[in-house]
């Protein structure tokens, strides 16, 4: 990862080009994953580019998150809308950007700034069954699959980069890519879930959530 002085690369913009591909994710009894749609791909370059932060949002709802899984450039904002009758607690334990945004309740928002690459699991304190990823990345060039696997991404300058791909329950795969001016297309990426066990999160405390007595 390149970091420190980070050179932009907007001059090459006129040069830049799209590039295409499509990702399965193999799941149990070797069927395609029909969630192939919370996946990330993205492009890591020898150099680092300059690219705004954005704000993004992950709102509460039903006791779901949503989206389920975010990327956003390092630096970025994320704000965590509660649309739910009742408190929140939204928190990280994550090693990159760990935060507690306390109980919330609803038509109130509280907002996280992402400053460290990382793949950053979301939970809420009162709602074992509530989870979120935000995937903090160095590089201006990320995206999410289409339901059908399908990516784009957009605005790519010609270079060679390494193509990373990525889904919660697999390990995550890369591969060197070449884009020349005119960009590339057809890249296929394979992610192997079959190894996938689900194991509960614990709390913000580090404790398991209580079994019975859940509240609201
Ligand atoms: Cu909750």
């Amino acid at each position: 990862m390149a970091g420190g002085a980070a050179a932009s690369l907007s001059a090459a913009l006129p040069f830049a080009a799209q590039v295409t591909g499509r990702i399965t994710i193999l799941d149990h009894n070797d069927r395609p994953a029909d969630d192939v749609g919370q996946a990330v791909v993205w492009l890591e370059a020898a150099s680092a580019a300059s690219a705004a932060p954005a704000r993004s949002e992950i709102g509460t709802s039903d006791k779901e998150f949503s989206p389920h899984v975010l990327v956003v450039r390092s630096g970025s904002t994320v704000a965590f809308p509660n649309h739910d009758p009742f408190n929140h607690n939204v928190f990280s334990l994550s090693e990159e950007n760990p935060f507690d945004l306390g109980l919330y309740g609803r038509g109130e928002t509280r907002e996280v700034r992402f400053t460290r690459p990382g793949i950053v699991r979301v939970y809420c304190n009162v709602h074992a069954q509530m989870s979120a990823i935000v995937v903090v990345r160095d590089t201006p060039w990320f995206g999410q699959p289409s339901g059908d696997g399908t990516f784009a991404l957009p605005a790519v300058p010609a270079g060679r980069y390494r193509l990373h791909a990525w889904h919660e329950r697999a390990p995550e795969v890369t591969r060197e890519v070449e884009v020349p001016a005119e960009g590339v297309s057809d890249l296929a990426l394979e992610l192997d879930a079959r190894g996938y066990r689900f194991t509960p999160h614990l709390n913000k405390h580090g404790q398991p959530y209580p079994q019975q007595g859940r509240r609201y």
